[in-house]
């Protein structure tokens, strides 16, 4: 029986990236977002191209109900879930704290961090019956400095470097790997979700740096995957060459 991962967020980006990445190295893959046109057409490039078993699962992570129903109910022959990536994620706005909204916050907190535990507690069960289960938290480099305009989403993201540490500790007992993957700026949809579809304002993210692409972070996921059973990587901080941390970036223009 093939190996299988369940990916939050694959719709897009890091995401997206690592079901093609799984899916090439042979794993059957559940795939999970909000949108059902985006998961329907991936369920069918990648059944096509690499010939695995795809499970599209239409999943906001913030509806607690709707993730306890759909990941219980998942069929019996995808149950041996080895790999979790929790991935799902997005900032909404950058702004000082004395300006944002509340409603952005209220998003960022229930997604990253919420929307994040809720599914762990929901897949775990299927992780426990599994040999070498493996779970990746997505983090950011934000979850380790904060900067400006960041708050709430560095919070958020200093919160899942923290819950990762926590199930690393209270997991141990069953073997379970947990990796937490901090990118620093990488172009995917990322900053055009932040900016509110503002497209200008998202490119500037990216101007003078030849950023990360999402293939370099499903790349490094997955080599953590290839380690052996006692070899564990806890806790990666992964940058493009030209940003040595949140706040310096060589710009070349
Ligand atoms: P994208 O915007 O390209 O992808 C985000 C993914 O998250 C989409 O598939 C989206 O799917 C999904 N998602 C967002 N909200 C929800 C929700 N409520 N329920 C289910 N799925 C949701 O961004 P990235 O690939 O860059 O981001 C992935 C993760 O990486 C995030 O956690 C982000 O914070 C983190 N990150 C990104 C960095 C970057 O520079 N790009 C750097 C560091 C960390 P859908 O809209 O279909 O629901
Ligand atoms: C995304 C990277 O630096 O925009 O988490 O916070 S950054």
């Amino acid at each position: 029986m093939k190996k299988i991962v369940l990916i939050t967020g694959a719709t897009s980006g890091f995401g997206e990236a690592c079901a093609y990445k799984f899916a090439s190295e042979g794993y059957d893959v559940i795939i999970t977002g909000r949108r059902k046109e985006r998961l329907d057409k991936l369920e069918k490039l990648l059944s096509a191209q690499y010939g695995i078993r795809v499970l599209p699962l239409v999943l906001d992570v913030r509806d607690r109900k709707a993730v306890e129903t759909s990941i219980n109910t998942i069929p019996k022959d995808w149950q041996q879930i080895s790999i979790l990536i929790n991935n799902a994620g997005l900032a909404v706005g950058r702004d000082n704290f004395d300006e944002a909204s509340l409603d952005d916050w209220d998003i960022m907190v229930d997604t990253n961090l919420k929307g994040l535990a809720y599914v762990t507690k929901s897949v775990l069960p299927y992780l426990l019956k599994t040999e070498n289960a493996h779970i990746f938290n997505i983090g950011s480099i934000s979850g380790k400095e904060v900067y400006a305009q960041g708050n709430m989403y560095c919070a958020t993201k200093h919160a899942v470097v923290a819950l990762s540490e926590a199930m690393r500790i209270d997991l141990l007992k069953y073997g379970i790997k947990v990796t937490a993957i901090n990118p620093g700026a990488a172009q995917t949809e990322f900053s055009n979700v932040r900016f509110k579809g503002d497209a200008d304002k998202a490119a500037q993210v990216y101007e003078g740096i030849k950023p990360l692409v999402a293939a370099d972070i499903a790349d490094i996921i997955f080599y953590c995957t290839t380690l052996p059973a006692h070899v564990c990587i806890n806790d990666l901080v992964v940058t493009c060459t030209q940003q040595a941390n949140s706040f310096y970036s060589f710009k070349t223009n």
